[in-house]
């Protein structure tokens, strides 16, 4: 084992090598064994190794969660089956009858978690998490247990001031939980910030090759943890050992992919915004988003998400989306291969019309997830599906 002070002065680029990754005590093997396994014996009734069953533990699954820990910048950390089953987790540890105030613009299986499955246990206030007072005043009004944020949302790339907001509902008994999906621990630590626990899609960045569906859950407080790790072995939504491997192995590029995918979204949103069939670019990392002041002093980088309204409706959506080679129409984001999709048919289609027209998700919006491909590839597909509309 390492010493607990020298991975704490470890940088991420490192940590997602060395943590986690250390070579296999029993073997040598420089990369970490897979415990393809479900039990473990013991040498007479309750005498073990530490291990009893996979579902409450596995050396393979701790692997990633000590590294998870790490590159959070927390003590806790839980890998769970999917990024839905992590904000699950959550909800069920908060008893029923609370209020959950939760950002306007959320993924929409959160959306759909929250207004289809936990609206009979919990009361949900949903709201743009953006301004500031507007939150304050609810947290007053309402004393929810829970602010939930996204920051970046999912699609609008709204950007909420987590060390203010969490400031706030921590006066007022109120735990801030934080999707760090988008941003990934590379540009973005929201613990540092004062969230009470961070929560990820390892789907996405962390694993970053479309080869799994995985979730996490980061925080400090031991009686929490204790608390969800008791419901995630009592309700099973654990990671896998050989699922837990994968993300271990992607997990060693992060640093490496986090820089290109932002390089790449950014000369894809310079390209995009002069494009005259662009009606509009949502990136953190330009000059004209409205949080973009915020997104620097917050983050230290944007990311490779990008959202951006074309001139014209759905035909020209459909169009453009059809008519691409490089970039993948496809759900799902954070891998190195660039996706493209319509969020008001895709991914959002769970949120009702009404509201998604209301926060922006029209039938002109598309998202994009930039890949690591070389730039100029990406830009030339983008450029032949726009002359097409
Ligand atoms: O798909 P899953 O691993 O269960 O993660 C859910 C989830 C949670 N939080 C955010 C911010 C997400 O974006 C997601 C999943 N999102 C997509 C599949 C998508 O295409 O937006």
């Amino acid at each position: 084992m390492r010493e607990k002070s020298k991975i704490k002065s470890l940088e991420l680029a490192t940590k997602v090598i060395h943590i986690g990754g250390e070579p296999d005590k029993e073997t040598g093997a420089v990369t970490a064994p897979i415990y393809q396994t479900s039990t473990y014996v013991q040498k007479s009734p309750g005498k073990t190794k530490g291990y009893e069953y996979t579902r409450t533990h596995n050396p393979t699954r701790t692997r990633l969660e000590d590294c998870l820990a790490s590159i959070e910048k927390g003590r806790y950390a839980l890998a769970t089956s999917s990024g839905l089953s992590a904000n699950m987790l959550i909800m069920q540890v908060l008893p029923p009858g609370q209020t959950v105030i939760c950002g306007d613009d959320v993924y929409g299986g959160t959306y759909r978690m929250f207004t289809k499955v936990f609206h009979q246990t919990h009361n949900f206030i949903f709201t743009d998490t953006t301004d500031l007072k507007n939150v304050q005043y609810l947290i007053k009004k309402h004393r929810p247990a829970l602010l939930w944020l996204e920051s970046p949302t999912n699609p609008l790339l709204k950007i909420s001031d987590i060390e203010k907001l969490s400031g706030f509902a921590k006066k007022h008994n109120c735990l801030t939980v934080v999707d760090n999906t988008f941003m990934s621990p590379y540009f973005q630590n929201p613990l540092k910030l004062g969230a009470d626990i961070v929560v990820h899609s390892l789907t996405k960045y962390i694993n970053g090759h479309s080869d799994v569906v995985a979730g996490g859950l980061i925080l400090n407080s031991k009686k929490l943890y204790d608390k969800l790790w008791f419901l995630q072995n009592s309700t099973g939504p654990t990671q896998s050992p050989f699922d837990s491997w994968l993300i271990l192995r992607g997990l060693k590029t992060l640093a490496v992919r986090m820089k290109k995918h932002e390089e790449n979204a950014l000369e894809i949103a310079h390209f995009l915004n002069k494009h005259s069939k662009v009606e509009n670019v949502i990136y953190p990392g330009l000059s004209s988003h409205p949080q973009h002041a915020l997104a620097k002093r917050q983050t230290s980088g944007h990311g490779g998400m990008l959202t951006f309204y074309l001139k014209g409706g759905l035909r020209a959506s459909r169009t453009f989306l059809s008519s691409l080679d490089i970039f993948s129409l496809a759900e799902s984001l954070g891998g190195v291969e660039s996706l493209i999709e319509h969020p008001a048919i895709m991914t959002h289609a769970s949120v009702p019309k009404k509201i998604r027209e209301k926060l922006g998700i029209q039938d002109n919006l598309i998202r994009v997830s930039v890949g690591i491909e070389d730039s100029k590839d990406l830009i030339k597909d983008l450029k032949n599906g726009l002359a097409k509309i």
